[in-house]
């Protein structure tokens, strides 16, 4: 990881809930909004400033990895930590009051994403509609403990 200072996401409600994980060391703040679906903190580096990013994502857990899905609601553009992850795989990942760093990659093959993808729609089923939403095959990595 780099030296570079944390820089927070631009987006009120998702600043906001990083800021309220944070400070509560993961006792609060772990849920989607009023979905009561649990959430994970992901930690990494700009791949151009260099600066701390910190981007809530569903907790899809398999093992003791993570499937980070980069669906970002559908829209037609990946997310920016999609290219910030692809350049720079160290993460941090926070699970509540576990923080744990981690390596992603990004999962290319057809039938592991498969497999990884059946687990993410299973954990959050509005997964499957984002992906009715737009062209782009939405992108998959897994997360796994240095
Ligand atoms: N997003 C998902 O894609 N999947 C999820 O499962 C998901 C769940 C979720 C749960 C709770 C919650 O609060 C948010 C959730 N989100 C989920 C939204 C997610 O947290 C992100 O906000 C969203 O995916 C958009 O990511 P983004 O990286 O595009 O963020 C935008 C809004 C943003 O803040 N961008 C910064 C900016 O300033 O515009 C990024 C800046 C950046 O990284 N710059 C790079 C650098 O070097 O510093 C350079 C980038 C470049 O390519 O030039």
């Amino acid at each position: 990881m780099s030296n570079g200072e944390y820089v927070p996401s631009t987006t009120e409600w998702v600043r906001n809930q990083v800021e309220l994980y944070e400070s509560s060391n993961g006792t609060e703040g772990y849920e989607l909004r009023d979905s009561g679906l649990p959430v994970i903190l992901v930690t990494n580096n700009g791949r151009n400033t260099g600066a701390i990013r910190k981007t809530p994502l569903m907790r899809v857990k398999v093992g003791e990895a993570y499937v980070l899905v980069a669906s970002m609601g559908g829209q037609p553009k990946n997310p920016v930590w999609y290219y910030n992850l692809v350049a720079d795989p160290n993460v941090t990942i926070r699970d509540r009051t576990e923080v744990t760093p981690m390596r992603a990659r990004e999962v290319t093959d057809a039938a592991e994403r498969a497999t990884l993808w059946a687990a993410a729609t299973e954990a959050f089923p509005p997964y499957i509609e984002y992906q009715q939403r737009c062209e782009r095959p939405i992108p998959v990595f897994l997360a796994e403990p240095v």
